[in-house]
């Protein structure tokens, strides 16, 4: 056992030695024809997570690379130009090596461009094919906004059944959906979560969104509590941080019991809580995140008592799709 427990480790080491395990990061392919909204769909995500950074902003030609959460994201147009097509069909590698997953974005109201976007779908997955990998494929039908679901919804309907049977044709094996329109920002937020909970195990994912809400409040160390009184995740910016916040836990939990019991302040204080100890400020917060499951608990660590609204909602959001 212990002979085996060994090999395991020494292998597991060595894995950790190849330079190509660092050098080959896996990517995220965000692709579709131009003008089907996905550097939209990407920079309104910028919103959610600072990291989105522009790697390389290259205005007009058919590729861009961003950064989120420690993901690789290309961007690449397809339609357009013949020969573009040709010269990626001949070297697939160059451009769709790697990839973990792919979202392939289409402009449902733009009707006349819908063949063309289903013929570049086939020409993807044989680029796959071709590079024998086989990603999943998460189809964005976009543009669907909330007013054309008013006044549209059967027509766009039956528009998307059918485009479903073509691409379904292709016989790939995962293929999935998703409505979406950056006018309705949660529907981009639900699909985007339930892809990153396939890239990152549900925990780590937890904790990158945790420091990025931390980034983002400009906090030094943030701790989600579930109502068992258990930690869900946390961020500390240093070792000092984290033996501050965890043992002010226990305190804000009960002097949260004891408000309870006290004074509704719920709504007229967004049931907050702002205790300044240690010359820092300790924000203590109620998160609701669904409507009938019991609350969580965030504890904020902070050199100013404020934040933005804003932020913390989005990051519920985040939360609430993740948990
Ligand atoms: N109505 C509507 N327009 C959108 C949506 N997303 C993007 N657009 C518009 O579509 C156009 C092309 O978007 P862009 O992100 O540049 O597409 P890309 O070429 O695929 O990167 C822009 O004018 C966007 O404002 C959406 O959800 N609904
Ligand atoms: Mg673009």
């Amino acid at each position: 056992m212990t002979l085996e427990k060994n090999l395991k480790q020494s292998i597991l080491y060595l894995k950790k030695e190849e330079p190509e395990m660092v050098v080959s990061p896996n990517k995220v392919l965000f692709t579709g024809l131009d003008d089907a909204g996905k550097t939209s769909i990407i920079l309104s995500l910028q919103r959610e997570f600072s990291k989105i950074a522009i790697l390389s902003p290259t205005r007009g030609a058919q590729r861009r690379i961003f950064n989120f959460l420690d993901k690789e994201i290309s961007e690449w147009d397809l339609g357009g130009q013949l020969a573009y097509r040709i010269a990626y069909l001949k070297n697939p590698g160059k451009y769709f090596e790697g990839t973990e997953i792919a979202i392939y974005v289409i402009d449902i109201q733009n009707k006349s461009r819908i063949p063309e976007a289903t013929s570049y779908f086939k020409d993807v997955i044989e680029q796959f094919k071709e590079l024998e990998i086989e990603p999943p494929i998460y189809v964005f039908l976009h543009k669907f906004d909330p007013a054309l679901r008013r006044s549209a919804q059967n027509e766009m309907e039956l528009l998307i059944i059918d485009l479903k049977d073509k691409l379904r044709d292709t016989k790939y094996k995962e293929i999935y959906y998703y409505e979406t329109s950056i006018y309705d920002f949660g529907s981009i937020i639900t699909a985007m979560s339930e892809i990153l909970l396939s890239l990152y195990p549900k925990s780590e994912l937890i904790e990158k969104t945790i420091h990025e809400f931390a980034k983002k409040v400009n906090s030094e160390g943030v701790v989600i509590i579930d109502d068992n009184s258990l930690i869900i995740g946390s961020y500390y910016k240093d070792e000092e941080t984290k033996h501050l916040l965890t043992a002010s836990t226990p305190y804000f939990l009960t002097l949260h019991d004891s408000f309870q019991f006290t004074s509704p302040m719920e709504e007229k204080y967004e049931n907050r809580m702002i205790v300044q100890r240690f010359g820092k400020n300790f924000i203590f917060k109620q998160i609701t995140l669904k409507k009938e499951s019991e609350p969580y608990y965030l504890i904020l660590l902070k050199e100013d008592p404020v934040f933005r609204k804003e932020d913390l909602e989005s990051f519920a959001n985040l939360l609430k799709e993740i948990l």
